[in-house]
């Protein structure tokens, strides 16, 4: 192999900063692994400029796309990211809890805050209304007073706002600090599951592989409160065609309530509505945090919404 000489050797070296002593030893290490396991790459594929100049205008626009935060969850990063984390629990004796699944490129921070319930949709769109409500507790069942649960999702059209301009600030978002018993309930629309932009550079890998960019009808949390470790999570709507075929590889057991529809026109009429309406219950259940394991608080970029 050519990658195998001393030329191409001493060339990683250099490029990796091997040769002085200035720097950051990890990244030096990184980078080394990193471009290596690329040259090897191009010389295993026999590689072809016409290729590897193609490869690198996908990057570009990638980026300039916005959308490096969908391919990440399309190509598994995002969900061996989670398998990461469960494996280090794991180790740490940490069991048990609802599942955690990827945050997903599309939250906002800043969503209105309110104590106990709230409203997520604005009222603008028909769609079928959906209730949902639940405690939040340890893994010794003793409910999370004042947990806050931010909850963000899409819309009937698999929109979510800031990122759909027709969408009012913070619509579909909201965050909620669960009672003195941990509880939250909410009122919103069922939303639709999301399609990758059929134009942009994430489906237009997705097409090279045979794939398609669908995600099932989902809702995210982040569940949080003192002394206990962040959740990152979703449920899944049941029922929905990509429940277990997600392009972004997120639905896990445990994360797929039952969906119970209502009729009962005293239910109906009680609520103020005019059509039968859908309910979830869904509890949280937190790991109290601890040293023995990587905190699960990511930093990571966020828009908020101007
Ligand atoms: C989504 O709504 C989402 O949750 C993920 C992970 C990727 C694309 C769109
Ligand atoms: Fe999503």
């Amino acid at each position: 192999m050519l990658t195998d000489t001393k030329t191409v050797q001493s060339l990683l070296d250099k490029v990796a900063g091997h040769d002085n002593d200035a720097g950051d030893p990890r990244m030096k290490a990184i980078v080394r692994r990193a471009t290596a396991d690329l040259f090897r790459l191009i010389e295993e594929f026999d590689i072809q400029p016409d290729e590897f100049w193609a490869a690198m205008g996908y990057l570009t626009r990638l980026g300039q796309s916005g959308e490096v935060g969908l391919l990440v969850p399309g190509l598994g990063l995002e969900t061996f990211l989670d398998l990461r984390m469960d494996q280090a629990e794991a180790k740490a004796g940490i069991e048990g809890g609802t599942p955690r699944t990827i945050e997903g490129p599309l939250y906002v921070a800043g969503a209105p805050l309110s104590r106990g319930e709230a409203r997520l949709d604005d009222g603008t769109e028909q769609g079928e209304v959906l209730f949902m409500e639940g405690q939040v507790r340890d893994v010794n069942g003793k409910p999370v007073a004042g947990a806050v649960v931010d909850v963000w999702h899409a819309n009937t059209l698999g929109g979510y706002s800031f990122f759909d301009p027709s969408q009012a600030k913070y619509n579909l978002r909201r965050r909620i600090e669960a009672d003195a018993e941990g509880r939250y309930r909410f009122r919103t629309l069922l939303p639709s599951g999301y399609a990758c932009p059929p134009d942009g550079p994430t489906q237009l890998l997705l097409d090279h592989l045979g794939r398609h960019g669908h995600r099932p009808a989902h809702i995210h949390f982040f569940v949080t409160a003192p002394g206990y470790r962040k959740l990152t999570t979703q449920i899944n709507i049941d029922g929905d065609d990509y429940l277990h075929d997600d392009f972004a590889f997120a639905t896990r057991d445990g994360l797929i309530p039952a969906v119970r529809r209502n009729a009962d026109p005293a239910a109906i009429h009680a609520r103020g509505l005019n059509a039968p309406f859908a309910e979830i219950g869904f509890d949280f259940v937190l790991h109290a945090e601890t040293a023995t394991a990587p905190r699960t608080v990511v930093t990571r970029a966020h828009a908020e919404a101007a």
